[in-house]
């Protein structure tokens, strides 16, 4: 059979007429693509603008978002720093307020030291004054009663002879050293009633007159209560403390026995101390010892000190522990005689209140807390040995 076509006589029509139909078709079928890829090359156009378009939108977003989380965190930053400061202050504030808790802790316990030893000072001193005024009483009886045994045994020389067995009986004992007959009568100044305030250490000044010597006549055996002597005139102070028999004394001279190991220098009896104390413990090592502290109250018993002074400084009974720079003696004498070191008292470091005597005898302020090495106690010589042992030998 033969192909209709390639005979060019297809059913379709002639080859050339068939030839421009296709040429449009392909020519309409190329316009057709190339409208679609224009469509779709116009499609892709406005979805890149779009998508950039969106892109910038989201850079710009981005950006706020950049900014606004730096800003924050910039805030938040600062914020912490504002903290972190605030914490620092805060803990320094804490810091300051411990610090002055402690320092008033401190003080208070200064406070409360001082006060529990003003108190101390306070009793021991009512303490003393109590035994020195119950010395003091005993001391005036005992001397009462041996004046008025002298005017009887005068008035009955005057009148008669009395055996000298007889006399032994009515009067006291005194130290082997008197010499061995009794004064013709008692002294004339003797006085009628005894003094009714007696110091409970010699004034500043002493008695004019002391006899350094006994009077010329005293009986062998005199029992132990009259004094060692019966002066020309009576001292202006009588010793408030009995002494026991046979201890330091100076021979002949009245009122001037001291306990044992306590040296004598006029009608007081001295301890010095050895063995590192505080003040305080040494003013008690004094009471302890019958005594107390020593006080000062002319130049001649601080020459007397000053030979016995240590290097390093020795507490001596003055303090101004109640009102500064109000210094007072631990028997409660007055503060006439003083012997200051220049300078002094300069309250160092605003607490000295305890006074030392210095290798020179010279006074110095310190702190009452520093331990000395020698400390210096004083009490009255006696007359007579002691009666009880609660005359502290
Ligand atoms: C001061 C004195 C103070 C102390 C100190 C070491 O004198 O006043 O009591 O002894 O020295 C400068
Ligand atoms: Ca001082």
């Amino acid at each position: 059979m033969v192909d209709p076509q390639s005979q060019g006589e297809g059913f379709s029509g002639p080859p050339r007429k068939r030839c421009c139909r296709r040429g449009t078709l392909l020519l309409v079928l190329g316009l057709v693509t190339a409208a679609m890829w224009a469509g779709l090359l116009s499609l892709l156009l406005v979805w890149h603008w779009d998508t950039l378009e969106n892109l910038k939108q989201l850079e710009k977003a981005a950006a706020r978002n950049v900014s606004q989380v730096a800003k924050d965190l910039q805030r938040h930053q600062s914020d912490q720093m504002a903290q972190k400061s605030q914490a620092l202050q805060m803990v320094e504030e804490v810091k300051a307020e411990q610090k002055r808790v402690k320092s008033q802790d401190s003080k208070f316990s200064q406070y409360l030291d001082r006060l529990r030893e003003d108190l101390n000072t306070l009793k021991s001193q009512g303490l003393n004054e109590r035994r020195m005024a119950s010395d003091e009483l005993k001391r005036l009886q005992e001397e009462v009663a041996k004046l008025r045994i002298e005017l009887q045994v005068s008035n009955a020389r005057t009148s008669g002879v009395i055996p000298r067995e007889t006399l032994a009986l009515a009067l006291p004992m005194v130290p082997s050293t008197v010499p061995t007959t009794m004064p013709a009568t008692v002294p004339s100044t003797a006085p009628a009633t005894m003094p009714t305030k007696v110091p409970s250490t010699p004034p500043a000044t002493m008695p004019k007159k002391v006899p350094s010597t006994a009077p010329t006549t005293m009986p062998t055996k005199v029992p132990s209560m009259a004094p060692a002597t019966i002066p020309a005139t009576m001292p202006a102070t009588v010793p408030t403390t009995a002494a026991p028999m046979g201890l330091s004394s100076t021979p002949g001279s009245m009122c001037n026995l001291c306990p044992k190991d306590w040296v004598n220098f006029k009608h007081k009896c001295y301890y010095f101390g050895k063995g590192a104390k505080k003040w305080i413990q040494a003013r008690y090592a004094c009471e302890d010892l019958g005594g107390r502290l020593v006080s000062i109250h002319s130049r001649e018993e601080q020459d007397f000190l000053t030979t016995r002074a240590n290097k390093k400084g020795s507490w001596i009974g003055l303090r101004d522990v109640f009102v500064e720079g109000e210094f007072l003696w631990m028997d409660g004498s007055p503060v006439g005689y003083s012997n200051w070191y220049p300078g002094e008292p300069n309250n160092h470091d605003r607490g000295e209140d305890c006074v030392l005597m210095k290798e020179s005898g010279e006074w110095n302020d310190a702190f009452c807390r520093d331990y000395l090495d020698t400390w210096v106690c004083d009490r009255l010589a006696s007359c007579e040995p002691p009666t009880t042992l609660q005359d502290g030998f």
